[in-house]
């Protein structure tokens, strides 16, 4: 015998009548520029899961992943324009917006994930002003793990990174190559594989996960483990979809954000231990920079610092500075 339910067939009614957007149900589209075998997208496919549990199915987020909706120089574009109400992207690629937003791309600045969290801590007042300025609300961010170097052959000599040509996915990585010798291009995560297999390029920086997710045994064979910087994702949505929805379903979204940042990060931490064992598993030899090629990432490093410090304006100079002092104490 069915056990009675007497207000869940109103409720299912209700929600099927209802129009996306009002305050009954809504059903949003999520953009994500990353694959389904990282992490990031992973963790943003359990956040919508939660969403949808918390609210009853009053808010759902279809989650279009790997850039199989909108390509992702387009994502933060279509999440302002309401054309879809939530994204995620690579924070540091909005670097021509405002040099904050690459802060997380220098060396130096936060070499640990307690570091990049306290960096996160303290550029996320600044970061939440300006995606308020365009109508949109960043919900979580979290921290890729840090960024090595992929090659076809062991990284015994800084002269190696001399016309080599380096896959990055950023600016300020493609300029940290070009401060090696090398020749960057930007390649999205998707384009991985056939820049290696139609010779486009012949290394890559990107972190352990990516190297994992991306199978990457099938194109090189030595991972320096260097230990870069950690850069983050950011997720966000529309101003205006937030709004339309009722004050539950507000709280109920913000609280599973914070939740998918808390597990993001430790997701995070594991992907590392588990992408450093798969890439040696699979015949990778996984090694740190020795004296001459960490001398050589760390004059490229300061170089980048540098030219980033004559870019960034005043307020992501002191809150550097803030950050900076925060770890001393
Ligand atoms: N993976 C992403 C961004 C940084 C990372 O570790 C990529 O390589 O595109």
């Amino acid at each position: 015998m069915m056990t009675p339910r007497p207000f869940k067939p109103l409720l299912v009614t209700l929600s099927c009548l209802a129009v996306s957007g009002t305050a009954l149900a809504a059903e949003w589209n999520m953009a994500t520029p990353y694959g389904d075998a990282s992490f990031h997208t992973q963790n943003v496919k359990q956040f919508a899961e939660d969403v949808a549990e918390a609210t009853d199915g009053a808010l759902r987020i279809n989650v279009h992943s790997g850039g199989s909706l909108v390509a992702h120089g387009e994502i933060k574009p279509s999440v302002r324009r309401g054309t879809i109400e939530a994204g995620e992207v690579f924070l540091s690629i909005l670097s021509n917006e405002d040099p904050i937003f690459e802060i997380d791309t220098l060396p130096g600045v936060a070499g640990s994930y307690e570091e990049a969290m306290a960096l996160w801590e303290a550029t996320r007042p600044m970061i939440t002003e300006l995606f308020a300025e365009e109508g949109l609300v960043p919900l979580y961010a979290v921290a890729w793990p840090a960024q090595g170097i992929y090659t076809r052959d062991a990284l015994e000599d800084p002269e190696q990174f001399e016309g080599l040509r380096v896959r990055a996915p950023n600016i300020n990585t493609q300029r940290f190559v070009q401060n090696l010798g090398g020749n960057p291009t930007e390649t999205e995560e998707s384009d991985i594989p056939t820049a290696f297999s139609t010779g486009r390029v012949d290394a890559m920086i990107t972190s352990s996960a990516t190297g994992n997710a991306m199978t990457a045994w099938d194109y090189i064979s030595h991972y320096t483990d260097a230990n870069l910087w950690l850069p983050k994702n950011i997720v966000f949505i529309n101003k205006r979809a937030f709004d339309r929805l009722d004050e539950a379903t507000q709280e109920a979204l913000l609280e599973a954000a914070e939740r998918a940042e808390t597990r993001g990060w430790q997701m995070s931490r594991d992907n590392n231990e588990t992408s450093l064992q798969a890439l040696q598993d699979n015949g990778v030899t996984v090694s740190t920079p020795n004296d001459e090629v960490a001398a050589a990432l760390q004059a490229a490093g300061d170089q980048l610092f540098e030219d980033w410090q004559a870019r960034a304006s005043e307020p992501a100079l002191e809150l550097l500075e803030t950050y900076r002092a925060g770890l001393e104490e």
